[in-house]
């Protein structure tokens, strides 16, 4: 058994050297470490002479955005690692190829995509991705459908459930995304001008109300093996391909948290075309880019999950008249609530996105922000309503044009 202590770039060279069928047996390897997250070292370990090359992904025994202060679990390693594997086998071509995991230093080895993009970078620089919803409702509808009661032996899912006990990143979650940006806490961050904003989240009993039922939902409901931290850095694009990365935070939750980090990351940036669009009529081209986007995500997933059901639904009761439409309405609502609070919190909580903290004027990212904000809040304050992705679409359209 190996210490565990965090890798150097030789060791994550040497680590490389040793996965077959990657690297030329001749040949010098180099190393990078360009991890910019706010948990892992990210080693990039390539071979200039024949352009092969991998990442070296290790967890640190605290979360690094914060420091040494915030020690969370190594075991999120071997999770991200098995949970990929899980994903690889029900959405393949969807998730980078795992090549080696382990346990004892906390790292796996998998396939590179520097070929692609962070999709919130390209997204900035004004990408247009067409395949997008396609792979995206692909990898939504195959992971959840079958790690759920639904798709999978149900004593088989109590027991996979166990690999996928995630206490430290659930804890995250719990704090970060259901309490933190609804109180005074330390953690939060926020811009000056957003004080007001931010006391009155802190006082609405109304919106306190819906955030504890979500965070209920995400505390209990234990519906399906998720990804739990699906947003745009997450996903790695190019036109023709997508691919998850990241499952960290997998555990057994509720569907619509999923969808719904998807779904806020592109609201998050919807609000950000305040700045990343020339003029107003690219802002209102670029903004019906992305809630086409939203509608197209949520009909193909509705479409293929119910198809999944139809054709791989395990029991009889499960196919009782009414029960797939009354699932599909809650995921629906479940969805909404979760997209508004994943985008509140990265405008008060303590990690933001790029999409609205790098815009540059004062006065613009105060305006994206506030946008944000007000198509958060509406859509948990509403999420119970909500009975069509029109009308999520309608909240933030509304918003924009008041
Ligand atoms: C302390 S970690 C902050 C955030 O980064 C991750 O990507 C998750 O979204 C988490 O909430
Ligand atoms: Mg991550």
């Amino acid at each position: 058994m190996t210490q565990y202590h965090p890798l150097n770039e030789q060791e994550a060279i040497a680590i490389a050297r040793n996965i077959s069928g990657i690297f030329a047996a001749e040949g010098e390897l180099s190393c990078r470490e360009i991890g910019d997250g706010n948990l892992n070292l990210v080693f990039h370990v390539s071979q200039p002479s024949t352009g092969a090359s991998v990442i070296v992904k290790q967890a640190l025994p605290y979360a690094k955005v914060v420091g040494e202060s915030w020690p969370l679990s190594l075991d999120r390693a071997r999770i991200e690692g098995e949970a990929l594997i899980i994903q690889d086998r029900l959405a393949p071509g969807l998730v980078p190829t795992v090549h080696q995991v382990d346990h004892d230093l906390a790292f796996t080895v998998m396939e590179d995509l520097s070929s692609h993009v962070i999709m919130r970078q390209g997204l900035i620089e004004g990408g247009v991705y067409p395949l997008f919803a396609e792979h995206i409702s692909d990898f939504l509808a195959q992971t959840l459908f079958f790690t759920s009661d639904l798709g999978m032996s149900q004593q088989e899912k109590k027991l996979l459930s166990r690999s996928f006990v995630n206490p430290d990143l659930c804890k995250i979650t719990e704090d970060l995304i259901f309490d933190h940006p609804y109180t005074n806490a330390d953690t939060n961050s926020f811009d000056a001008h957003l004080q007001g904003e931010a006391e009155r989240l802190w006082a609405d009993a109304g919106l306190h109300l819906e955030v504890a039922l979500l965070r209920e939902k995400f505390l209990t409901h234990a519906q399906a093996l998720l990804h739990g931290d699906l947003h745009t850095g997450s996903i790695f694009i190019t036109e023709q391909s997508t691919k998850v990365i990241d499952p960290e935070f997998a555990y057994f939750g509720p569907i619509g948290f999923d969808i719904g980090a998807v779904i806020a990351n592109l609201l998050l940036h919807y609000a950000g075309q305040e700045h990343w669009s020339a003029d107003a009529k690219a802002r209102a081209e670029r903004r019906r880019y992305l809630t086409d986007t939203v509608r197209d995500i949520w009909i193909a997933f509705d479409r293929k999950f119910r198809a999944l059901w139809q054709e791989h639904g395990t029991d009889r009761i499960a196919k009782t008249v009414g029960y797939e439409d009354d699932y599909m309405r809650r995921l629906l609502q479940d969805t909404a609530g979760f997209a508004g609070a994943k985008v509140v919190r990265r405008i008060v909580g303590l990690a933001h996105v790029a999409d609205i903290d790098k815009i540059p004027d004062p006065a613009v990212r105060s305006k994206a922000q506030r946008m944000a904000l007000a198509i958060g809040t509406a859509l948990i304050k509403r999420n119970r309503q909500i009975t069509s992705i029109e009308q999520i679409i309608e909240i933030a359209d509304s918003v924009s044009e008041a």
